[in-house]
């Protein structure tokens, strides 16, 4: 017999026989099965008796058990982790002078996207600190048919000819007889093939960089990576390249520290873009263009339809021509940001591709993959998917055909269905007539030949402390190769891109003079420093967006609390309290304070910048935990402005962390919160960097 526990609207939870718990519906919807047959009972199979064999003939465990069998689909090939929003794209004005697409002539229309930010190498369920490059794609729902812009958060890619892909990306997965490492490209297959491939030089320099671990998703560029061609009215084309740049500025960690937080948050990145919509402080982008002529191009010592070269700003500065804002979480992960469908193909009038060879390529691969996944080719029925114009066409049937089409006619042209759908010359989308003619070869034009010369032009507009983490990259990757042909062939390589480059990667593997001699296709060109290549060069001086973690106790002092929490809100930051136990605390004053994490949950690598104000009497019981002295000792390995109060000291000492170190440890009781924030807008404390690591 089933007893009632309590009441709720809609049901009353009972406990049945055994005491199982049920909740039984009153005035609210039904459990059903998917046919719609109201379930009476969801928790107990259908036996013979209580205690007897099961019965084949339950269809509503049998439909339950088969629906959770086939809910995975397959994951992406690549890109498989990823986080999505919705927001939408505004034009700041109209760009008609450029192109007639419809989404960017009114200031006042919102164009509804979908934004997919990912890694590319590790499976779903890696985690979300990889070192890796990240896929910035991006679905605008446009009254003229969705149009997908299909980026990532580097302007360059590893090869010039899509041929090669397959290659790439299994080099970089794990290796086929092992299934190790997850998530890397720290190891011999990525190595072989890429020391093999010169072409990827340029953008090894990217991927060994503070780029590829960013701080938070927010805080990343994108870029369309090939040139495309933007269409006006009167059918003209400009080539373009396509850039976002968070509002934020572009922030990274630490490798040390991307890997603590891959431990300590395996979904750091995610919860971060969750947590930031949720609060309304919603991720936002710029989205600019580069635009140049046939004519400016030819004069480039480098040919735009090479996807491993960019173009450097001083060359031709960019156009900002719009804002995007993620503004809503999706409802349901699956539904949404797993069965999106991003494909480069997906254009709309006014918008054409350029003959780059892996963009040509990919106009193939993606929708293919998108059957294969996806199942079917009606996957733009997916409510993600969908375009929010009205579409209609001829095309008919197929897996999960969802909708439901009427009349006779499934053909064009007919005369029998005087109302249907009809091309449009006027408004329809025409490619560009490029004029192309030319002999059917494999050949990679000459124009591709040069590949270290962009290679240092990165490596040259790098800030010191970039320098050395790329060092510290290729050191750290090479350094889990374990052929030494693999690590010498590089060197030689990096020796061309810059040979102080390779040497101090040489000597951070114990290496010196090992290097190969690799005679590059081309002479490498020694161009001037391109400030907009570096982070740090031009990061915006501001904690807003980031996140101040506050160590502190049961007791904390109550005026100290009041004063960070208003200047970390007036700075547009977020102050989270961790303490050693979850639960509430008071503070001096008796008031009542929930910290956000306990002190074992949130380790110092989570947070920009942090605090450390304990009340003086709980510092003996602090002193006892390892977490909190490694929480000061990783804060000053990570580089981070550190505050702190007086009861703290004791702790810093048996940290082995010096309170007047340097300028980025600032006593916070005395007023010098503004110091402290002065500080923390500095990102990093550079110069702290040489007494805490050489490699
Ligand atoms: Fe790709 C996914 C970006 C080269 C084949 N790619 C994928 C995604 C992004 C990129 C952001 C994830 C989309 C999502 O969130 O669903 N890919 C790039 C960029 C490239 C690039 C910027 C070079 C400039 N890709 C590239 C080549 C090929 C592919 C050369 C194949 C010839 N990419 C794919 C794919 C994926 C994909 C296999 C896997 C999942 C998907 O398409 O939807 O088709």
């Amino acid at each position: 017999m089933a007893k009632k526990a309590e009441s709720k609207t809609g049901y009353e939870s009972t406990t049945g026989n055994g005491g199982e718990p049920h909740q039984i519906a009153t005035d609210g919807p039904r459990l059903t099965t998917n046919q719609g047959t109201v379930i009476s009972d969801d928790q107990n199979t259908l036996t013979i008796g209580p205690r007897g064999p099961q019965l084949l003939e339950d269809h509503i465990l049998r439909e339950k058990i088969t629906h959770f069998d086939h809910e995975r689909i397959p994951e992406r090939v690549v890109h498989a982790r990823g986080y999505g929003a919705h927001g939408y794209f505004q034009s700041y004005k109209s760009a008609s002078k450029l192109c007639k697409a419809g989404f960017l002539q009114d200031p006042e229309a919102k164009t509804p996207v979908f934004c997919r930010i990912s890694t590319v190498a590790g499976s779903a369920g890696s985690r979300d600190t990889a070192r890796d490059v990240r896929g910035f794609a991006v679905k605008f729902y446009t009254d003229e048919g969705n149009y997908d812009l299909v980026g990532n958060n580097i302007p360059v890619f590893f090869i010039q000819d899509a041929i090669k892909f397959p290659d790439l990306i299994h080099s970089v997965k794990p290796a086929p007889d092992r299934d190790f490492p997850q998530a890397q490209s720290a190891h011999d297959t990525f190595w072989d093939f890429v020391s093999l491939n010169p072409e990827s030089m340029h953008m090894l320099m990217w991927v060994m960089s503070d780029r590829a671990i960013p701080t938070s998703l927010r805080m990343i560029e994108g870029f369309g990576v090939h040139s495309f061609r933007m269409i006006d009215k009167e059918g003209n084309s400009t080539f373009v390249k396509f850039h976002w740049r968070p509002k934020y500025g572009t922030f990274s960690q630490i490798w040390d520290e991307a890997v603590m937080v891959g431990g300590a948050d395996p979904d750091f990145h995610r919860r971060d873009m969750w947590n930031s919509i949720e609060s309304g402080d919603y991720p936002e982008w710029e989205l600019s263009v580069q635009s140049f002529t046939q004519e400016q191009a030819d004069a480039f010592d480098f040919d735009h339809l090479d996807p491993t070269k960019l173009i450097p700003e001083e060359l031709v500065p960019l156009t900002p021509i719009g804002k995007m804002v993620l503004d809503r979480n999706v409802d349901n992960f699956f539904a949404e940001t797993e069965q999106v469908a991003f494909c480069p193909s997906h254009l709309v009038p006014g918008i054409d591709f350029s003959n780059d060879p892996l963009l040509q390529g990919r106009l193939f691969s993606y929708l293919d993959t998108q059957l294969s996944r996806l199942g079917s080719p009606n996957f733009h029925q997916i409510p993600v998917n969908k375009p929010k114009c009205p579409f209609a066409n001829f095309q008919r049937d197929g897996h999960m055909q969802t909708e439901v089409p009427t009349g006779r006619v499934a053909n064009q042209p007919n005369s029998l269905d005087e109302a249907g759908p009809r091309e449009d010359p006027k408004s329809g989308f025409h490619s560009f007539p490029a004029e192309e003619a030319g002999q059917k070869v494999r050949l990679r034009p000459e124009s591709f030949a040069d590949h270290y010369t962009q290679a240092r032009l990165f490596w040259k507009s790098m800030t010191e402390p970039e320098q050395r983490h790329i060092v510290g990259g290729f050191s750290f990757e090479l350094g889990k190769c374990q052929e030494t042909k693999i690590r010498t062939r590089m060197l030689g390589h990096l020796n061309n891109i810059a040979p102080e480059l390779s040497s101090q990667v040489a000597d951070c593997l114990g290496m010196k003079g090992m290097a190969d001699k690799i005679k590059p296709a081309v002479p490498v060109g020694d161009p001037e420093p391109s400030l907009p290549l570096s982070q740090y060069a031009v990061a915006p001086k501001s904690i807003a967006g980031k996140k101040i973690g506050l160590l502190t106790t049961n007791g904390v002092d109550a005026g100290l609390l009041g004063a960070i929490q208003k200047t970390v809100q007036a700075e547009g930051a977020k102050l989270e309290i961790i303490a050693p136990k979850i639960g509430p605390m008071e503070t001096s004053e008796g008031q009542e304070v929930t910290p956000d994490h306990f002190l074992a949950g949130a380790p110092s690598p989570l947070f920009d910048a942090v605090i450390i104000a304990p009340a003086p009497s709980a510092v003996e019981s602090l002193l006892a935990e390892a977490a909190a002295i490694d929480w000061i000792r990783t804060a000053f390995a990570h580089l981070k402005a550190i505050g702190f109060n007086e009861a703290s000291s004791p702790l810093f000492e048996k940290a082995a962390v010096k309170l007047d170190a340097d300028e980025g440890m600032i006593d916070v009781t005395d007023a010098s919160l503004t110091e402290f924030v002065t500080q923390a807008k500095q990102h990093r404390i550079w110069k702290r960097e040489p007494q805490v690591r050489s490699c």
